[in-house]
């Protein structure tokens, strides 16, 4: 018999959270029995097979530092639970298949790995542990991108290349942003950067700035001919920006303390229609209208549609949209 408990886990990026766990005999586990059985594994630096389920004589998880092994597995099962609150909660998705099947994590997977991954056919999400700084790859941002994988792989499917890999890309950093909002944690308040925490280029900048993606040196700004050819994370610019722009308008902005300046393609203005919108047109785009080889003017189209079906099209909703896929150069 396995009970529903309540765990606390003391995380390196979101402070001090709740756990679900299960106590089996006198043991507990990392073991998310309401959110359809998630389970935290220890790779132990190994990179293969599931490693060893977290386990212990107390609910408490971890210390707050990436030295006590528990701390990763602690980021990695809150962010899961966030991931799986989100999208239940609010876009009515239970599951990354929509099924109520939970996915597992692994963290400490090989050794100085600076990356995290989705993997389709394991059903499961991986972390590296960083390199030198000890800032695991645990990161809610990125919890929410990698698992978002799953969701694009279960619906549309955009091809991991061109231009759909960039729409994928995109996808993944919008609703990993959406994570991160909707957890609302005081450590880890939301914002349009990606992987702000994990300091993964040693100087304290993120990996990736959605009001105007071209601050981290590889990212396109606006779409233009020929951007398929660009690796995905770099493709995946034009859409962040379409996405920022929809939600939060262009322009100089402070939110949470963190100050973007979103310029537009055409130097028209964009007026924003909130994130909460965006995110439920980005979603039934996702789910309804995109396909394996969507690109960038599919894309217009298909957000168009979804924006047409759920405000009308002579909506402000409707024009928004309009307007950010032209802030982007898109469509006209
Ligand atoms: N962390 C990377 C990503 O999700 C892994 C990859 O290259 N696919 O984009
Ligand atoms: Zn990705
Ligand atoms: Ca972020």
């Amino acid at each position: 018999w396995q009970g529903i408990e309540n765990g606390t886990g003391n995380t390196q990026y979101s402070g001090t959270v709740t756990l679900g766990t299960a106590l089996s005999g006198s043991s507990y586990t990392l073991n998310d029995t309401g959110r359809g059985g998630h389970k935290t594994y220890n790779l132990n630096h190994g990179s293969s097979g599931t490693g060893t389920l977290y386990s212990g004589a107390d609910d408490v998880w971890g210390n707050g530092s990436a030295s006590n092994t528990e701390t990763a597995a602690a980021d990695a099962h809150y962010g899961a639970a966030e991931t799986w609150d989100y999208y239940k909660n609010v876009q009515g998705r239970t599951g990354i298949n929509g099924d109520g099947v939970a996915a597992y994590s692994r963290v400490h997977y090989g050794n100085a790995y600076v990356n995290a991954f989705w993997d389709d056919s394991c059903f499961c999400m991986t972390y590296g542990d960083g390199e030198g700084n000890l800032k695991p790859l645990t990161a809610i941002d990125v919890a929410g991108h990698e698992m978002t994988h799953g969701v694009t792989a279960a619906t549309a499917g955009l091809n991991y290349s061109g231009e759909s890999g960039g729409l994928n890309e995109a996808t993944s950093d919008i609703f990993g942003t959406a994570v991160e909002f909707y957890a609302n944690n005081a450590k880890d308040v939301g914002d349009y950067l990606i992987g702000e925490k994990i300091d993964i280029n040693g100087d304290g900048t993120p990996l990736r700035y959605m009001d105007k993606p071209s601050k981290d040196g590889g990212s396109a700004d606006n779409w233009y001919s020929g951007l398929g050819g660009l690796d995905v994370h770099y493709s995946s610019g034009p859409a962040n920006h379409f996405f920022y722009l929809l939600s939060e308008g262009s322009g100089a902005k402070v939110i949470n303390g963190v100050s973007y300046n979103s310029p537009t393609a055409d130097g028209l203005p964009v007026t924003g229609i909130g994130r909460a919108k965006a995110e439920l047109i980005w979603f039934k785009a996702l789910t309804t209208k995109f396909t394996s080889t969507t690109n960038y003017a599919a894309a217009r189209t298909g957000t168009l549609a979804v924006a047409g079906e759920l405000y009308g099209t002579t909506s402000t909703e409707y024009k928004a949209v309009q307007d950010a896929w032209a802030g982007i150069a898109v469509g006209s």
